[in-house]
């Protein structure tokens, strides 16, 4: 079950970003420390343009096919006026690098080593949030994996990549910071949330504890658009299937250390193993093993 809190009109909530509640922007340039240390004190931070905006708009060249075929979602937790589309790693080239990039998997891996050897690809969707759509209720990522964890363990590293710029007006993601450190059943008041507001090529990380949720679109014609690509423990379940969304013969064409971050690798040391159905006398190996020479 997700934990989920709805909040209603927000007219009073742009003064109150402005004010002592807030998402810092870092440099790319900074240290990962510092970005960590921001991430631990607030819960969500963005780093600003990552990438230029050449990626940015040659991501929405790879999807909008996809976008264009898709339908909206059937509820408001899904977005009756939101497109969502996964199986990226399978479908843009550029969301590739944008999972493999370096700082962002240095970080990941800091963010996430108490709590286990490794971390993988958990999900990857882009979302695109058109005109009239309202706020998505707010809720803590970690509910897919119901409440059986005890919150000292972190379960993820999230990043929401904007593809299109991002503004309180167009459905920039609501973030509620502090609320990673909260108890569970405390709800956000209006005045508690902020707007990761950002231009194309920035991105903002969170955890899989704090409250949040995709903004109301209250503009004429303008769409926003993100990637978001969020990585968990290697122990966890991953909540988008990465061998249906990208099966072994579409992963044969991926690098290795893509294909491994996806699952298709051994991790802890001997999670994941498996048998070839329709070899005789290999046994226990490594999905490493379908991309053997
Ligand atoms: O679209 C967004 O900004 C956030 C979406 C989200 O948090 C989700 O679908 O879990
Ligand atoms: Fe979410």
């Amino acid at each position: 079950m997700l934990n989920a809190v709805a909040f209603g009109d927000r007219h009073s909530i742009k003064m109150i970003s402005a004010g002592r509640l807030v998402i810092r922007h870092i440099k790319s340039t900074e240290s990962s420390q510092d970005i960590l240390e921001e991430l631990d004190a607030r819960g969500a931070v963005i780093i600003d343009s990552l990438v230029p905006e050449s990626v940015t708009s040659k991501i929405k060249d790879e999807l909008r096919p996809y976008l264009d075929a898709c339908p909206e979602g059937v509820n408001n937790f899904s977005g009756e006026s939101t497109k969502r589309v996964g199986a990226l790693m399978a479908r843009s080239v550029s969301c590739r690098d944008l999972a493999l990039n370096p700082l962002i998997n240095e970080l990941c891996s800091k963010f996430l080593e108490d709590f286990t050897d490794g971390y993988q690809l958990n999900f990857t969707q882009a979302i695109e949030i058109s005109p009239s759509e309202t706020n998505q209720p707010l809720h803590r990522d970690r509910g897919v994996w119901g409440g059986y964890l005890s919150r000292k363990i972190e379960t993820q590293f999230s990043t929401v990549w904007a593809i299109s710029s991002f503004s309180e007006a167009n459905g920039a993601t609501c973030v509620v910071p502090g609320s990673h450190k909260w108890d569970k059943d405390r709800e956000a008041t209006e005045k508690e949330v902020v707007f990761a507001e950002m231009s194309p090529g920035s991105v903002l990380l969170y955890g899989g504890s704090i409250l949040h949720g995709g903004g109301a679109n209250t503009t004429k014609n303008e769409k926003r658009l993100a990637v978001l690509i969020h990585y968990s423990l290697s122990w966890l379940r991953q909540e988008e299937n990465q061998y249906l969304s990208c099966p072994p013969d579409v992963a044969a064409e991926l690098p290795d250390d893509l294909r491994s971050l996806m699952g298709y690798s051994l991790v802890n040391p001997i999670l994941g193993f498996f048998s070839p159905h329709n070899k005789k006398g290999v046994e226990l190996v490594s999905p490493k093993h379908l991309f053997d020479e």
